[in-house]
Formats: structure tokens, sequence, C-alpha cells
């Protein structure tokens, strides 16, 4: 009896100590690829995610509740998405969903979610219209109308007498079809020509029929809208057959974990980001070394973005609790799930992203964008996204 309640009273005095949160925690969805080729993408989710959850709970959550992640994995395809969003909004009952990874998926299941009038914050979906989906649907994955472009001006400088460009898209997926569409009119806008257009599916591992079309048109550039799997090996192919020049890749080459499919091969791609780890905010100052501390690595953007989710729907819990003066522990969950998505819209957040601002439609505005070219180590499976000046 005394040692329980010796064990009790320090047990309260480390959570004074400490100032962790009390109470049932609130439950927020995070609904990615954590199986399947997404899960090269969704692996970063989670992780950016977890950073979340540990650092908002170290500060007391919201208002003193925690708020506690739970993970549904939604393999790589829309059936996967809507089977993950479903359990989400009626067995675990979250106050809103973080996912999906792909806009593919996105488009599938996002309105099942908006039905329900479930608050949805996409992480890295980036093709046109996921923020118009419905009303529940927004996103703070910066449209690719406003990053893609950012590559092609840069590999411009790097090499002034590009004239021949082939561009690549994988056509059973939305976003790299909404991709190529934004590169290609970049393309033709910055007075290029392009040479041939080739289709891909993501499924694919063997590119010898585009590689060899590519080889036969002598481009100076190659711009790829591919997933990280399929464009990995075709960036890993155009090299071995004896292609030289530049190679562009969009939002699907933005995952390290790229790296060891192409291996050496990647070293050299130039890629947008809508994040850097070198980002000198107060937000990414203090989530990069907790990062570190967690996974022995920098942040890569997927992983900023799903902590930045988080943050945006824990910035919003604690404006409803403000704007309404209850505890949304004591709310009901329909209530909450409404009066959180009012919150969510039309305001403006810290980041380590810097300030992204969503619109009425759930839309992001973003002021900073980067340009890196990959390099990778001499272990053929690791490197670094070298910032483009
Ligand atoms: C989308 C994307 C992918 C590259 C996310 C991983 O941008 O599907 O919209």
């Amino acid at each position: 009896m005394r040692i329980f309640v010796l064990l009790a009273a320090s047990l309260l005095f480390a959570q004074a100590a400490f100032a962790e949160p009390v109470g049932s925690p609130i439950p927020v969805g995070i609904a990615v690829g954590q199986t399947t080729n997404v899960a090269l993408f969704g692996e970063e989710q989670v992780n950016g995610a977890k950073v979340a959850e540990r650092m908002i709970n170290e500060k007391g959550g919201v208002g003193g509740t925690p708020i506690k992640l739970v993970f549904q994995d939604t393999g790589g395809d829309e059936a996967g998405a809507i089977n993950a969003f479903q359990n989400l909004i009626s067995r675990d009952k979250v106050v809103a969903i973080i996912g999906p990874t792909l806009s593919q998926q996105a488009f599938a299941a996002n309105p099942i979610a908006n039905q329900a009038k479930v608050p949805v914050v996409g992480p890295s979906n980036t093709a046109k219209g996921v923020a118009q989906i419905g009303e529940y649907v927004s996103r703070i994955s910066a449209p690719m109308t406003l990053v893609a472009p950012n590559a092609l001006k840069r590999a411009l400088a790097v090499n002034p007498n590009i004239k021949n460009v082939a561009v690549v898209y994988a056509q059973d997926d939305a976003f790299n079809v909404s991709e190529t569409g934004i590169f290609q009119e970049a393309i033709k806008g910055m007075g290029l020509n392009i040479a041939l257009v080739q289709k891909t599916s993501v499924k694919d591992t063997d590119f010898t029929t585009q590689v060899t079309a590519i080889l036969g048109a002598g481009v100076d550039m190659v711009v790829m809208s591919c997933l990280a799997a399929d464009g990995g090996n075709m960036v890993k192919q155009l090299r071995q057959f004896g292609y030289e020049g530049l190679i562009v890749g969009g939002n699907g080459f933005n995952s390290p974990n790229m790296y060891p499919v192409c291996g050496k091969e990647c070293t050299g791609v130039i890629v947008a980001q809508a994040y850097s780890p070198k980002a000198d905010n107060a937000e990414n100052n203090a989530f990069v070394p907790v990062f570190k501390e967690m996974f022995k690595k920098d942040p890569a953007q997927f992983s900023a973005q799903a902590y930045t989710s988080v943050k945006v729907v824990v910035d919003a819990l604690n404006e409803v609790e403000q704007s309404t003066g209850k505890k949304v522990a004591d709310m009901d969950t329909a209530e909450l799930r409404t009066a959180l998505n009012a919150a969510i819209i039309s305001s403006s957040y810290e980041t380590p992203l810097g300030e992204i601002v969503l619109d009425a439609d759930g839309e992001i505005t973003q002021k900073t964008f980067y340009v890196s070219q990959i390099k990778i180590a001499e272990d053929g499976k690791t490197g670094i996204m070298e910032l483009l000046p």
C-alpha cells in the first residue's frame, strides 16, 4: 500500500515536473501509405508526425489534454485509402484525418470524409484541385503549379544551351498527370522544344522502351513526373543506357528513400522542394533537432509536411477552445469536427515550411520554395539534396 502511494505520488510529481498533459487523449488520424512502394513516402510522413506528437504533448497538448495519433495504413491505392478513412471516421472517431499520401488516393477517399463532415488535411497532395474536393478538405502541400516550374528555371541556369526536352510521366497517377501538364506548359513558355513525350506506369520496373526512344531523340534534358520507385528505376536505366544530359524530377523525387533505388545514378538530378531542413525560422529550428535526435538524419520534405499537418490541426484545436470557451475533450465529436474545420480554413500558421495561409477553400499559400540537386554518397544509398543557389 505504502509503495503504491509512493508510486502514485512520484508519478504525479513526474507529470507536474514535465507539464505532461492529462486526460483522455484527442485522437488525430494519420492515413498514409505504410506499405507498398508508397511507403517510401509514408515512412517519412510517419516520422514527421511522430515528432509533432511528441513535441506538442511535451508542451501540454491542447490546453492540457494530450493528442494521440491513430495510424491507419492506406497502402498504395484508392481502396486502401478509402478503407483507412472509414476506419478512422467510424471506429476511431478521430477529430481530423491527415492524409492520404497520394493525390490519386485523395480524389477517391477525401469525398468520403467530406460527406461525413470530418476535416482532412492533405500532407502531400499536390495535384490541381485537391483542396477543392470539398468544404472539409484542405492541404498544406503547395500545388505543383507553384513549385515545379522553379526546377526548370534552375536547370536552364545550370545549362543555358538546353533546347530539346523529353517529357516523361506516369499516366496512371493523378498527381503525375497534373504535374506533367504544368511542366509541359512551363517548358513551352520558356521557348524550349518538347521533342517527345513518354508515358510510363507507377508499376513499371523496366523502362527500356522509353529510354531507347529518349536516346534516339537526342534531347538535352529529361523532365520526369513519376513516383519514387518507378522514377528511381527509370533514372538508373537512363544513365546505364548512356543518357548524359540533365534530368529534372518532380515532387515524386523528393524522398531520400528513392536514393537506394537509383543509387549513384541519381547524382545531379534537379528537384524543386517546398521545404529545406536549412530553413531558418523558429518552428524549423525547433523541429530539426528533435527529428535528428529521433531518426538520426535531417528531415526531408514529406516529414516536415506531415509535422506541419499535425501542427495545423493542433493550432486549430486550440483556436476552437478559445473561440467556444469549451474544452475540446468535452465536445461532441460531430460538433468538434465542424468547429475544427472552420478553424483550420481561413487561418495562417507558423510552421517549418515558413508562414503558410489556408484560404476559405483550404488551399495553401506558401512563400518560400527551394531547388536542389541530388548528391549520392559513396555508399550508393544515402545522399543529400544540395540547395542550388
Ligand atoms: C501527390 C504527390 C506525391 C508525390 C506525394 C508523395 O505530390 O500525389 O500529390
